[in-house]
């Protein structure tokens, strides 16, 4: 059922354009006998704001059931995001933090992927972590981390307590946040006149152009554009002044907001603008082109796996995503179609994968005798994985992706 609710952004009117139905929490993996009564589940559906043209979910799930003590994903688990974040920081060393006795303050740290850079060349810092597990793993490297949600009050705290921040940095952070207002005033409040917020997050432009759908899920609230983000920052007080495409995730943006006036706009703005208006990026029309090709993608999968199926063909799934949850769940893919996900984080192996209920094995059991084929649910780490497991491969085995469409590698 189509529905509208209120813009957690400006206000205005969201009018739903696409209903993935009842999911799980993406990253609540089940242990077997112990958690199967009572599994947490909501609408996951999306709307695009009539106002502001922010997309974003319909309904939103209460912060401290995500994000908690036992918050499995560990950013540190790919090597590609480990030199990514690394590069980032090196880059921000150079640049933003060059004054007398910079600050800088990572929202959403998780286990430190990028701060270790910048703890370990002595420049002054905060995490801000609410996930204590993944926080106790960054503390552990010498970062100094506070274990709570970043939100204005908190933001004011660290003021007082620490003075300005020159850079303000969230990666796959933001658009997990639903109250983004009281981040943008905190965020407002925090930094010195000069200072930068810059955070990167999955681009709705590479969302739309790969019909990667499972990049829906309840962390990921906010689906941002350059357009949407500006009008944004507007009413803080703050100006987008770069925006950068990004390969990882499948594809992100990483936004540079400044102070109102401080700093003058790079050329990149203008041009994304240009070309989020020429494709159409906040039209109803462009948004239920994607919704049709979700639908596409949904009924191929089905068929190919229940082919396959039929052919006694073993296939398992490759990496334990949150992004997965939408893709078992929406498809209806359980452990007659996948046997096993197979997951080097430790946090969920042994465990079952949300709503779905396929046991997730460890990644060290991806060995021979191989299945005949692997399901990619980390196609972003695509290059990564298939680069260390070129013996499934050699012995034959097939990999299945499933976005822009699906296929057989
Ligand atoms: O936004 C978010 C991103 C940054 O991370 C969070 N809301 C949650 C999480 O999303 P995800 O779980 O979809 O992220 P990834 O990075 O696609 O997850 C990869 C998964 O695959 C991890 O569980 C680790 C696993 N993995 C593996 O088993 N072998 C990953 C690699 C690279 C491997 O070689
Ligand atoms: N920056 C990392 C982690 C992304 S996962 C990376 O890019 O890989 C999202 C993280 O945001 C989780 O660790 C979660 O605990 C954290 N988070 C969620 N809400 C937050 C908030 N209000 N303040 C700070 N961190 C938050
Ligand atoms: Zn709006």
């Amino acid at each position: 059922m189509s529905s509208t609710s209120q813009c957690r952004v400006c206000g205005g009117t969201v009018n739903e354009f696409f209903d993935f139905g009842r999911q799980p929490l993406s990253d609540a993996f089940l242990e077997p006998d112990v958690d199967l009564d009572g599994e947490f589940f909501f609408r996951l559906a999306t709307g695009l704001c009539a106002d502001c043209t922010m997309v974003q979910l319909m309904e939103e799930v209460p912060r401290d059931r995500m994000f908690h003590e036992a918050y499995p994903y560990h950013s540190s688990g790919s090597a590609y995001m480990r030199s990514h974040f690394e590069g980032l920081a090196k880059r921000l060393l150079t640049t933003e933090l060059t004054g007398d006795d910079p600050f800088v303050v990572e929202v959403g740290c998780n286990d430190g992927v990028m701060l270790r850079t910048l703890a370990e060349s002595g420049v002054r810092h905060l995490g801000v972590e609410p996930s204590g597990g993944v926080a106790d793993v960054a503390a552990a490297k010498g970062i100094r981390v506070r274990k709570s949600f970043f939100e204005e009050s908190t933001a004011r705290e660290i003021r007082a307590a620490d003075g300005p921040a020159d850079v303000i940095y969230a990666a796959n952070t933001l658009c997990h946040i639903p109250y983004i207002g009281s981040i943008l005033t905190g965020v407002r409040a925090l930094l010195a006149p000069t200072g930068v917020f810059v955070f990167e997050d999955p681009y709705l432009g590479d969302i739309v152009e790969r019909a990667s759908f499972d990049q829906i899920y309840d962390e990921h609230f906010f689906f941002f554009t350059a357009r949407s983000v500006q009008q944004m920052a507007q009413r803080h007080d703050l100006e987008l002044v770069d925006v950068e495409r990004l390969p990882v995730h499948g594809g992100e943006v990483r936004y540079t907001l400044a102070i109102a006036g401080a700093r003058t706009p790079t050329p990149a703005v203008a041009d994304l603008l240009a070309e989020e208006r020429a494709r159409g990026l906040a039209d109803r029309a462009t948004l239920d082109g994607f919704g049709e090709r979700v639908l596409r993608i949904r009924d191929d999968l089905t068929a190919l796996l229940r082919r396959l199926r039929a052919e006694g063909k073993r296939v398992v799934g490759y990496g334990a995503t949150a992004k997965s949850a939408t893709v078992t769940n929406f498809c209806g893919i359980g452990p007659d179609l996948v046997s096993t996900v197979v997951d080097t984080t430790p946090a969920k192996q042994n465990r079952l994968t949300p709503g779905a209920h396929i046991p997730v094995v460890d990644a060290a059991a991806f060995a021979d005798p191989y299945p005949d084929y692997a399901l990619l649910f980390a196609w972003n780490h695509a290059d990564e994985i298939q680069a260390k497991e070129q013996g499934f491969r050699a012995a034959g085995g097939r990999w299945i992706r499933y976005v822009p469409e699906v296929r057989i590698d």
